[in-house]
């Protein structure tokens, strides 16, 4: 492969296709020798834009034939375009190609896995089947009929309705569908493979009966029935939420175990990650039972918010994305816990965008330019982007939000549109001017907000001032940041009338309170109310008052994290000098307190509230991280709650057995959360009796979610010899080794484990019969999560940086999207010591200058070497 100059794409360059394409039809012939693609599109010239050639899009296509209206018509061929001229107004244009689906290791376009064929065409893969004007804004009524074997293919699949089916010569058999909605090119798919299927029904309100199945490999059925529920649950809150009812006759999932993202919302027939459709108790943990129920909604739910309203171009991309997210944000804290659902967010966001944001990939949600597209779907896209949404929503008011939906499809039900699009249809039904909000769409990093609170006595006012900066933002000009607010007694009521939504508008501003007869103890940016950092000097005092008393149980949370932040990075300072941290008495009083209070607060809270910030969100917050000094002081922590709280984890351990037959309803897995957390200080302190804990919780567990918690905890134990260790793993391995999901668990829980030989560990798990380079999952599950090991892989001789680097130049050319995804984890180098920097740098350089670099590691490489 050869490295062409990568070419930056800037959206202020976009201009309207020259040509719009009404119908496509697809014959889809799949054989011995390769996959035979004939495509008839007709075509007509866009009024609205000068006369130009049509040039169409294609990669790694061999050309059989190409004509016009039934003739044959010059063309000229490059390796990624096809260019006519002299074309007619309007004219019928077929091209035949051949592609070979066995050899796309790229799992973009057709490509093989297992048992069949499938597709992935977002963003750009539909030009790897057939010459296409493959951009979002060209949008066609799509006719498909495959022909395959069908004895190894008995399924075969496209977008829409089936329209026949029917036997032909040697054993083949074909089948037609025709997906009545325009679609951009990116929606479409097929699947031809011998599958197993899942059958169900869902009426929608006004009546109609939607046919819905789930396909997977043979013998997974009984894997499927959870990732059903969702589907049907997703449809009904969609329909009550906002008014959004289901359009389609099918609706299809299907699972590949090959896949590089979490899942794809082609029109009517989804292909998703197995990861976020297969779920039983003894193989899928309760985190993975919600995620399938947000990602089963989440691409359901694209089909409003994404395409029956596509985007203009893949700047938009946050246009789908983010509303999306939001969406099912919405739906999981319904279906599930809202309030633990939002601190889960948070976490998530701090952990992955805040650095994305702060580092050599930082966008806007809605980019300027890009090299490579696929290196934009990002947490920023994603997470930022929903947050963006959110903020609106907080802004306007929850009604006046749905009147902003419900405007948003009447004015563009159909049309491929713009952020702006949508911000205005929220400002038409709202009223409110998004003028300067806009901000949030065109500047990256992550705003700041220093808070300073002055009560007077005499006028019994509380005066709170805020000032925004943002010094990754092109300039500083401020930004509209709605700011959640509420005061305290010190006793922890809640001050009657304090309660407001601010709106932080200037760079500096403040607000006043009245009537506040005492010194208040404020909570700020309630239920996180805004993507920014705040910088409050809030006493330990406060923060203990707030942990205890805040109504919003986001802040309670929040308030026991900036605790917990506080005393780490102080005691990460104090390791790094070579002294002993010293912990106040006080945060081990209030971690107490939370312990006792499960049954008030709810186990699922106490069980977020104890979990320590993760070091990656720790690092963030530090100008030069020394990553074992962190370590070091987090683990410390953990250790010194360990011991002095050994009774009640101890105690909570026993009493919170969940008896009742495994459901993942969020109750129990509250339960099971808290009880595990216990579990997993109870081995802070290694001996031989906590060792045998976890080692019979391991063994005896009936569900995933206690067994492999038991696993993780004993993963993480430091001692060379521990037998109990080494007979989880190989057990679990023995007994898991023909559930690929479960295998990627046993790959992660090493890969994570915080001991000094684990990448060793690695290292000799890539040469183990259960990983495949092939295979995205098992790649993120061994080596991404080792990038993400902060102290393992940032270990001080570089020998991390080394590995990875390795693993990124095995894949590149086999498939870059994943590759350049591992390339992410040097986003933060900067952020290390000299002699660290040193090592990182050299590993991106290698990269950097190896020759043939695919374009989507070269430019993660570029910008984090820039
Ligand atoms: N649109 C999908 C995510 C997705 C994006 C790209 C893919 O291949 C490059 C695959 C899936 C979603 O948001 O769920
Ligand atoms: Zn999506």
């Amino acid at each position: 492969m050869k490295t062409d100059t990568p070419q930056t794409i800037y959206l202020k360059d976009y201009t309207p296709p020259a040509w719009l394409v009404d119908t496509v039809d697809l014959d889809v012939s799949i054989e011995a020798d390769g996959t035979v693609v004939s495509a008839t599109q007709t075509l007509r010239r866009n009024p609205a834009v000068a006369d130009q050639p049509l040039v169409l899009d294609g990669e790694e296509l061999e050309t059989l034939a190409v004509s016009v209206d039934g003739r044959e018509h010059p063309y000229l061929a490059s390796a990624t375009s096809l260019t006519l001229n002299d074309l007619p107004a309007s004219c019928t244009l077929r091209t035949v190609v051949r592609i070979q689906p066995d050899n796309n290791t790229r799992l973009s376009g057709m490509y093989r896995s297992k048992d069949g064929y499938f597709t992935q065409c977002e963003a750009q893969g539909f030009r790897r089947i057939t010459w296409f004007m493959d951009r979002p804004d060209v949008m066609s009524t799509y006719t498909v009929t495959l022909h395959a074997d069908r004895a190894t293919f008995p399924v075969l699949l496209a977008n829409g309705n089936p329209v026949a089916s029917g036997d032909e010569a040697n054993g083949r058999h074909w089948a037609t569908w025709a997906d009545p909605f325009r679609k951009p090119a990116y929606l479409f798919a097929l699947v031809a493979g011998k599958l197993d299927v899942l059958r169900d029904t869902f009426r929608t309100a006004s009546g109609r009966e939607v046919q819905l199945a789930i396909y997977v490999e043979p013998g997974k059925l009984d894997q499927c029935p959870h990732a059903m529920a969702a589907l049907k649950k997703s449809m009904k809150w969609d329909e009550e939420r906002f008014g959004l009812e289901c359009d389609l006759d099918h609706y299809m999932i299907v699972a590949v175990g090959d896949f590089n993202m979490g899942a794809m919302e082609n029109k009517g027939l989804n292909i998703f990650n197995t990861k976020y459709v297969l779920a039983r108790p003894d193989v899928a943990t309760d985190v993975d039972f919600e995620n399938i129920d947000r990602v089963v909604a989440h691409e359901y739910f694209h089909n409003w918010t994404g395409n029956r309203v596509t985007c203009r171009d893949w700047f938009q991309l946050s246009l789908k994305e983010g509303l999306t997210v939001f969406r099912d944000q919405e739906f999981g804290a319904d279906l599930h816990n809202r309030q633990t659902a939002r601190i889960r967010e948070v976490r998530g966001l701090r952990a992955a965008q805040f650095p994305e944001d702060a580092g050599p990939m930082a966008h806007p949600i809605r980019p300027e330019s890009f090299v490579e597209i696929n290196n934009f779907y990002t947490a920023t896209v994603y997470e930022k982007g929903a947050e963006v949404i959110r903020m609106i929503q907080t802004l306007i008011g929850r009604d006046a939000f749905r009147a902003g939906m419900d405007e948003y499809f009447r004015r563009h039900d159909g049309q491929a549109v713009t952020c702006e699009d949508f911000v205005a249809a929220m400002a038409a039904a709202s009223g409110f001017d998004f003028t300067q909000f806009m901000r949030w769409y065109r500047q990256p990093g992550t705003p700041r907000i220093a808070a300073d609170g002055f009560w007077d006595a005499d006028s019994a006012s509380y005066t709170l001032t805020l000032s925004q900066s943002n010094p990754r933002a092109s300039d500083d000009a401020p930004y509209l940041i709605p700011v959640r607010v509420a005061l305290f007694a010190a006793d922890g009521r809640l001050l009657p009338g304090s309660e407001r939504l601010l709106q932080l508008s200037a760079s500096s501003q403040s607000f006043v309170f009245e009537n506040v007869a005492e010194e208040p103890v404020p909570s700020l940016l309630r239920d996180f109310s805004a993507p920014v950092y705040l910088d409050f000097d809030d006493t330990p005092e406060q923060l203990t008052v707030l942990l205890a008393h805040e109504s919003d149980p986001f802040n309670a949370w929040e308030a026991g994290q900036r605790l917990a932040t506080r005393l780490i990075l102080a005691a990460s300072t104090e390791i790094a000098a070579g002294r002993t941290p010293v912990w106040p008495a006080s945060f081990v009083d209030a971690a107490r307190q939370l312990l006792q209070s499960h049954a008030e607060r709810g186990a699922a809270f106490v069980a977020e509230a104890l979990t320590l910030p993760g070091e990656t969100t720790l690092a963030e917050l530090i100008s030069v991280v020394d990553p074992d000094a962190l370590h070091a002081a987090r683990n410390s922590l953990s250790r010194h709650l360990a011991e002095q709280l050994e009774n009640e984890f101890a105690g909570l351990y026993a009493s919170l057995t969940v008896s009742e037959a495994y459901t993942p309803s969020s109750e129990h897995a509250g339960r099971r959360a808290l009880r595990n957390l216990c579990l997993s200080y109870l081995v802070e302190f290694d001996g031989e009796a906590v060792r045998e804990l976890a080692f019979k919780q391991f063994r005896e567990a009936d569900n995933m979610t206690d067994q492999f918690a038991a696993l993780a905890a004993l993963a993480n134990i430091n001692a060379a010899d521990c037998r109990q260790r080494d007979s989880a793993l190989a057990e679990f391995y023995a007994r898991w080794q023909d559930e690929a999901l479960v295998v990627d668990k046993w790959l992660q829980v090493q890969s994570t484990s915080r001991r000094p030989d684990t990448l060793a560990t690695v290292k000799a798990l890539t040469a183990h019969p259960a990983f495949d380079l092939g295979n995205p999952n098992k790649i993120y599950a061994l080596i991404r999560a080792f990038g993400a090991n902060l102290v393992r892989f940032n270990a001080a001789d570089g020998s991390g940086y080394a590995f990875m680097a390795e693993q990124i130049l095995a894949l590149h050319d086999r498939n870059p999207q994943v590759a350049s995804r591992l390339a992410r984890c040097f986003d933060r180098w900067k952020k290390f010591d000299a002699g660290r920097q040193a090592h990182a740098q050299a590993a991106l350089r290698r990269v950097r200058d190896h020759q043939g670099l695919s374009r989507d590691v070269l430019e993660v490489v570029t910008r984090a070497l820039g």
